[in-house]
């Protein structure tokens, strides 16, 4: 009598114990995907590629945070209005577009980022392709010679501030 209530009670523990364990099996956390941004869907105002090294990368789940480059000067960047303007060599976000990869990124590496920019965006511009160039990579962080601007030579001529003969007043015209 007691030998079958106890079977009974084994076999109610065991069943009670199979369902707990297929009910509680963890669920798989949602997958990190990319965060990139997808492009707008219009033409780009411009697209540049730009040699630079990584300042920072972003922190998964810290908004704030982004994927940041010391950029070498882009000679041929237009403003708003299309003109070529240049950037100087300066730190900036680069936000990446859906589809690039930062896994294989760490501070400090050397890259060539294509980005494409829409004026009027949110935010302005992507990254749409990086390329890891070798660690010797010799970058130069200048200021950029936009074309419009014609590159001026290194040493100027002091400029002469003492009057000249010129400024002597003019010889009366006959
Ligand atoms: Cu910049």
């Amino acid at each position: 009598m007691s030998r079958f209530l106890f079977a009974l009670l084994l076999c109610v523990g065991l069943a009670a114990l199979t369902a707990c364990s297929g009910k509680d099996k963890p669920m798989d956390p949602p997958a990190e995907k990319s965060t990139g941004r997808t492009p707008p869907g219009r033409t780009p105002d411009g697209t540049y590629t730009v040699r630079g090294e990584v300042s920072s990368l972003p922190t998964t789940g810290d908004k704030r945070t982004e994927f940041r480059v010391y950029h070498e000067a882009i000679d041929d960047f237009k403003d708003k209005g299309g003109k070529v303007v240049g950037m100087n060599a300066m730190t900036m976000d680069f936000p990446p577009a859906k589809g690039v990869d930062l896994s294989n990124l760490k501070k400090g590496d050397k890259v060539s980022l294509t980005f494409s920019v829409w004026w009027g965006g949110s935010p302005p511009w992507l990254v749409t392709k990086i390329e890891k160039l070798p660690d010797d990579t010799k970058l130069v962080f200048g200021k950029a010679k936009p074309p419009a601007e014609p590159a001026k030579p290194e040493e100027k001529p002091v400029e002469q501030t003492v009057p000249s003969k010129m400024d002597a007043p003019a010889a009366p015209v006959k």
